[in-house]
């Protein structure tokens, strides 16, 4: 196998984009120290299109990345305006990339992968305008988005309509994330899948497989882990 025949599905928020790149804007408005802000806007962000899946009920990424921080300001009884709102979720387009991101994804281009944002951001606008902003856009031939498919990863339809867009099968083709819902769910679609431990802390969860392979960033990976 060569890396021309194997496909790279690159998850965005939490793997390339650090989302905790807004505790800087949110400690300017709120006047408060943010990161558990932060953290539990993220939570709430993801646990809302979990819900919004089972339930059958699609609204999209954005939807639910304003509604989380809706009950973020709630739960921390923090009194922000709508424009301030505005600029915090405004300020979701300009997220960094981690830092070694930019290195580690030309390094696997000049390899010869077939490499695509693969996200439950709404795409053009909302994953296009963060890849573009962070200056990484120009490594992945195109982006997937689950939004196409009125959906959210985990669910297995969007691992299928993933690999129907980019005209690939599942054992050609690795899931590359920092989220380990999203590694079990493309695992369980039967895809191969990198984890990328962001963190010592993080923790996978102990259900009944464990990821192909984990790295601590993606300089991780490489031909030889790949092929
Ligand atoms: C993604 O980019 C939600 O972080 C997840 O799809």
């Amino acid at each position: 196998m060569t890396p021309k025949k194997i496909t790279l599905a690159f998850d965005i928020y939490g793997t390339l984009i650090d989302t905790n790149g807004v505790e800087a804007a949110l400690q300017a408005l709120t006047k408060r120290e943010a990161t558990a802000v932060s953290r539990l806007w993220r939570e709430k962000q993801l646990e809302y299109s979990f819900r919004r899946g089972l339930m059958n009920d699609y609204k999209n990424f954005e939807v639910c990345t304003r509604q989380a921080l809706d009950y973020a300001c709630l739960f921390f009884n923090i009194d922000l305006s709508e424009n301030d709102k505005q600029t915090l979720l405004e300020g979701y387009r300009f997220l960094p990339a981690f830092p070694e991101v930019k290195k580690a994804l030309a390094s696997l281009k000049k390899s010869g992968f077939r490499m695509y944002a693969f996200s439950n951001g709404r795409s053009p606008d909302m994953v296009g305008d963060v890849l573009k902003n962070a200056a990484i856009d120009s490594y992945f031939i195109d982006i997937i988005s689950a939004d196409e498919i009125k959906n959210f990863k985990p669910n297995p339809a969007v691992y299928q309509h993933f690999l129907n867009r980019t005209e690939t099968t599942s054992c050609r083709c690795w899931l590359i994330s920092s989220n380990t819902f999203d590694i079990i769910g493309a695992m369980s679609f039967g895809m191969k899948a990198a984890w990328i431990q962001r963190s010592t802390k993080s923790v996978f969860d102990p259900w009944e497989m464990a990821p192909t392979a984990v790295f601590n960033s993606l300089l991780g990976l490489s031909d030889t882990q790949l092929i």
